[in-house]
């Protein structure tokens, strides 16, 4: 008897290790008390014990928000296995900490239950589409198709590329007639940063609406073509809901190494692989082999050469309430800084009214940290003038995980802000 339950017993461990695998390679990855630490340090010493920590591979650390300086605080999300060792870390070193995500597997579930609520309901058309819920990719491409036909005479889809899995990279031209200037608005380059595609969507649908309704938009529309690409990233945001929620890059394998993935916002020709930017593949900032090396990008580079006439440019992340413009990769201001100051404080103004959400904003080195490779500054260089970053709700409360409440609050205020700089840049051009 013990020694075939004892058989069985190996066997069992066999099967457990054989399931563990599976998982593994097909199954979701938990963050079973995984936890979000925010961290405050009060001096610069503190700040490189902080960046110091990054260096350790093994910790596993995803920084939510990275240690640049003390005014900023910083917002780590720690696995489970090295929640002691970082925890002990801070206290040795007297660095002051707070929990925010108590444990994320915890707010991950909510986020898929209340996805999973919709699930049962198709929608036969975008009025019947949900926008206060999350999406996968296959519905948000489904949508896409939906508003193209519903809405021929306004709104068209244009393949600008694939990504590197082969899959098509959509952008959404709203047009009322030949030969207009170009306005770009792009969300979900970074796949995690789930509201952004879920404003995408809204936004999409409140374009289509409006021409009709809203005469500020009409006088955009009759003047600029808009263009929206709603899932920069479809093989991070595929995998964010298949595999790892928390996945931030493109999923390019990179040779000789075992991570996988370059980070998208580090993939621009300006000052490509420069500070705040890594050249480790495993790294969530790694800028990858070359500039433009991620045809998601390259993709964005060409349609951008080739139309040649894009006024304004705006790129949507999450999180942290930020409306940026360039430099990322220097303090020399640009140019036109004065008038995209300017301009940026009537955007957060607006955004502000409906629910009174704050924003900073100013050049994405003086607000976040350096960043090198950046979309806006990229863009700006080519000669577009409103070339703008927008980091979405929250502040950290939730960060990555934002519950699908906030979702149309977020896209409503953000739109006020979009507004600002759209109708802007019609009185601005000439
Ligand atoms: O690090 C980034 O790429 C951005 N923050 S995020 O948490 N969304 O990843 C900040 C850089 C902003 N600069 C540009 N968007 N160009
Ligand atoms: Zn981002």
């Amino acid at each position: 008897m013990p020694q075939s339950s004892s058989a069985t017993g190996g066997k069992m461990r066999k099967l457990l290790v054989l399931a563990s695998l599976i998982l593994g390679v097909f199954g979701r990855k938990t963050f079973e008390g995984h936890q979000v630490l925010r961290i405050t340090a009060v001096n610069d010493v503190q700040i490189s014990l902080l960046k110091n920590l990054t260096d350790h591979e093994y910790l596993e650390l995803d920084f939510w928000r990275e240690p640049v300086h003390e005014s900023l605080p910083v917002d780590v999300h720690v696995p489970s296995t090295s929640l002691h060792k970082v925890k002990s870390f801070l206290k040795n070193n007297k660095i002051h900490y707070e929990i925010m995500i108590q444990d994320l597997q915890d707010l991950l579930d909510d986020e898929h239950q209340e996805m999973m609520r919709f699930r049962a309901h198709q929608p036969r058309s975008t009025n019947e589409f949900n926008y206060a819920t999350y999406h996968t990719l296959s519905e948000i491409y489904s949508f896409i198709d939906m508003l193209v036909k519903e809405n021929p005479q306004l709104v068209s889809k244009i393949m600008i590329g694939q990504s590197y899995e082969g899959r098509p990279l959509n952008v959404l031209k709203f047009s009322t007639g030949p030969n207009r200037p170009g306005i770009w608005i792009d969300t979900g380059i970074h796949s995690r940063e789930w509201v952004t595609q879920a404003c995408g969507t809204w936004f999409a649908k409140t374009i289509a609406d409006s021409y009709n309704r809203d005469p500020a938009l009409a006088a955009i529309l009759n003047k600029f073509d808009i263009f929206l690409e709603i899932v920069v990233n479809p093989d991070g945001f595929q995998f964010t809901h298949t595999s790892d929620r928390m996945w931030r890059k493109t999923r390019k394998p990179n040779p000789g190494s075992r991570c996988v993935g370059v980070d998208p916002n580090r993939n621009w020709d300006a000052n490509f692989g420069g500070p705040g930017s890594s050249n480790n593949p495993c790294d969530n900032n790694y800028h990858g082999p070359s500039a433009h090396s991620e045809s998601e990008v390259k993709a964005i580079v060409d349609f951008v050469k080739s139309h040649g006439n894009l006024k304004a440019f705006v790129s949507i992340h999450s999180f942290s309430q930020f409306l940026l413009y360039p430099y990322g990769y220097t303090t020399t201001p640009c140019r036109d800084q004065a008038e995209l100051h300017n301009l940026a404080w009537k955007a957060v103004t607006a955004l502000s009214r409906p629910y009174g959400t704050r924003y900073r904003f100013g050049s994405v080195i003086n607000v976040i940290y350096q960043a090198s490779g950046g979309t806006i500054d990229w863009t700006y260089n080519q000669g577009i003038k409103y070339s703008y970053a927008f980091e979405l709700r929250d502040t950290g409360r939730f960060g990555f995980a934002l519950p699908a409440n906030q979702i149309v609050p977020t896209a409503k205020e953000t739109w006020l802000a979009l507004m600002v700089i759209m109708g802007h840049t019609k009185n601005n051009t000439y």
